[in-house]
């Protein structure tokens, strides 16, 4: 391995290691022999289990402790000099103070134990999208993790010697202090330090705390965006590519969306889909007025419940080697894991997320923690595209908007234009998930999917969105969907998963002006008859019912935005237009 010479890092792990005092500070080259003996340790300590190596070759099983199990946005952090640039939306604490309060609790945190200096990228080393980073961690799970979802070793070094900027990460002491937990994120600096948490979206800083809240911050200062985005690919029978990038809160469907098996008849008639992206997405506008969009990840941190091979069967393919799997339960018989839905025969002889002994069979606990994930490399999957591993960016024909709602959001609607469009975006809902700690089922407001990951203020994020479209000759067009609508039973209408397909193709037909519409105060809708429901066992009236927009339900979610914006003292003139654009129509319903 080359050595670090660029002395600005160097100088900057001195001083972290001086304040954390580890006994030693051991670089990531990336290469598999470093890896593979730094795993050895976490086996022998037994931090990591190895999982069956026949079954599962290469891949570990983890367990965090029971209380951090989901991102944490209490004890979440922005921390820039003035209050209102991180905004309403953020948690926040004046630099000067965090940096003191984190100095104590980082003080002699790594003592006995290693320092590990991952150099990390996100994006394609060398490419336009590409940012790096270098972060600090005592943790093995940490180094294995970050080895998997980010790339790293000999060449982001190689950058770094010649100059390159980095985010200077920081992370101590998985699991032992809930009530001292910290992920704090200093823009201006670019700078994260992370504390007392070993869950993957507080501890994995390449993820949500470098590609989304420093990358949305320096996205706004150089002209780009970071999104909480899937990429999808999709090839038509005639050989025409398209790209789609959805935002979707967290443990909403987006790896599902992202990964997508076509139904049978669209499969004979030759559409195939392939996976760019399933979490986030860096976009800048090319020289030709269009977006185009990256993955910087280089891996998939999946939601393992629910996963199976009818739901997912490429994200379940992709989980079969070199993966690491986090609170799940596991089956004590053949040393594999196991998790709700994977398929109907749960271990008798196993071991719940906790670590007790569990008989899938006949226990009411559930094995796997709700949140359990996998953390697998993105090459294992079947779908992933080439487009994935040159790094350049695939450009972007339709940008749709999720959530997770029971009632009031219809299946699909276009917005008029792009500045209505992020509109549509900043009045996103969702019922919250497990991804966070908190209660489960609540509809909250999830602007663009990102209200947990913006890293500045909110308001100045829509009006970056706004000031993007005036830069695109060509911008994709803006959708909003909702695949969780339910009926009177309470259960799905929509059958979701690859029926999702039939959805999308609407969509890519109207971006090519192919496809009929109906105007509706929310936007452009289908009518039953221009969504393909061949071979699908759903009527007229099923999709009315998904299309249906109540004037008495919209009234009050008109009211619900209306709170939700009043935290924000400048919104853009556009937003403004369009949301009174929306009143009037749903007064006029
Ligand atoms: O925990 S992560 O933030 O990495 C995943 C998610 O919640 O979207
Ligand atoms: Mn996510």
């Amino acid at each position: 391995m080359t050595m670090v010479t660029n002395e600005t890092v160097n100088n900057w792990v001195r001083e972290m290691a001086e304040m954390t005092k580890p006994d030693e500070v051991v670089w990531i080259d990336g290469s598999d022999e470093q890896l593979e003996e730094i795993k050895k340790v976490a086996l022998k300590t037994g931090e990591m289990i190895a999982l069956n190596e026949e079954k599962l070759p290469g891949c570990l099983y983890y367990r965090t402790n029971p209380k951090d199990v989901a991102r944490d946005e209490k004890r979440t952090l922005i921390c820039t000099r003035k209050e209102e640039d991180a905004g309403p939306t953020n948690h926040w604490m004046a630099p000067v103070e965090m940096y003191a309060k984190l100095r104590k609790l980082f003080d002699g945190s790594m003592k006995g134990r290693v320092m590990y200096a991952i150099p990390f990228s996100m994006g394609v080393v060398g490419t336009d999208f590409a940012k790096y980073g270098v972060e600090l961690t005592d943790s093995i799970y940490v180094v294995l993790s970050m080895a998997i979802m980010t790339r790293v070793g000999q060449p982001i070094i190689d950058k770094l010697n010649a100059g390159a900027d980095f985010t200077k990460c920081l992370h101590s002491k998985a699991q032992v202090n809930e009530k001292e937990k910290y992920i704090v994120h200093f823009p201006e600096d670019n700078t994260i330090w992370s504390i007392n948490s070993a869950y993957g979206g507080n501890v994995l800083l390449g993820k949500k705390c470098l590609a989304l809240r420093i990358g949305s911050f320096l996205g706004r200062k150089e002209g780009w965006m970071a999104e909480h985005m899937l990429i999808l690919k999709i090839e038509a029978p005639n050989g025409e590519k398209h790209y789609v990038c959805g935002a979707f809160p967290s443990a909403c469907g987006k790896t599902n969306l992202a990964m997508l098996t076509p139904p049978d008849y669209f499969k004979k008639m030759g559409y195939k889909i392939q996976t760019v992206g399933d979490d986030i997405s860096w976009l800048r506008v090319g020289d030709d007025g269009r977006l185009y969009a990256v993955n910087p990840e280089n891996g998939f941190f999946g939601v393992a419940p629910g996963t199976n091979e009818k739901s997912n069967p490429n994200a379940l393919k992709t989980t079969r080697k070199n993966t690491i799997f986090t609170n799940v339960a596991r089956n004590l018989d053949d040393n594999t894991v196991w998790w709700e839905k994977l398929d109907k025969n749960p271990p008798e002889n196993g071991e719940d997320w906790l670590g007790n002994p569990w008989n899938g069979k006949t226990s009411t606990e559930k094995g796997a923690h709700p949140n359990s994930r996998f953390t697998a490399p993105a090459e294992n999957c079947p779908t992933i595209a080439d487009e994935f591993f040159t790094g350049e960016g695939v450009p972007i024909d339709a940008i749709v908007f999720g959530g997770r709602r029971a009632k009031a959001e219809p299946l699909v609607y276009q917005s008029k234009s792009w500045d209505h469009g992020v509109f549509v975006g900043s009045a996103m809902t969702s019922e919250t998930t497990a991804a966070a700690k908190g209660q489960v089922g609540v509809v909250r407001h999830d602007p663009m999917a990102m209200i947990p990951f913006c890293g500045y203020n909110m308001s100045d994020y829509f009006q970056h969105w706004i000031d993007m479209g005036k830069k695109m000759s060509d911008p994709p067009k803006i959708f909003h969907v909702n695949w969780f609508r339910t009926d009177e039973k309470d259960e799905f209408i929509w059958p979701g998963f690859g029926d999702n397909l039939r959805v999308l193709l609407w969509m890519l037909a109207r971006c090519k002006g192919e496809a009929d519409a109906v105007e509706t105060p929310l936007g452009y809708e289908p009518r039953p008859e221009d969504i393909d429901t061949t071979d699908l066992d759903l009527d007229a009236e099923d999709l009315k019912k998904l299309l249906a927009i109540d004037k008495e339900t919209w009234q009050d979610e008109i009211k619900g935005i209306e709170e939700f914006y009043s935290q924000f003292d400048k919104l853009p003139d556009e937003i403004n237009e369009a949301f009174d654009a929306l009143k009037k129509g749903v007064e006029a319903l």
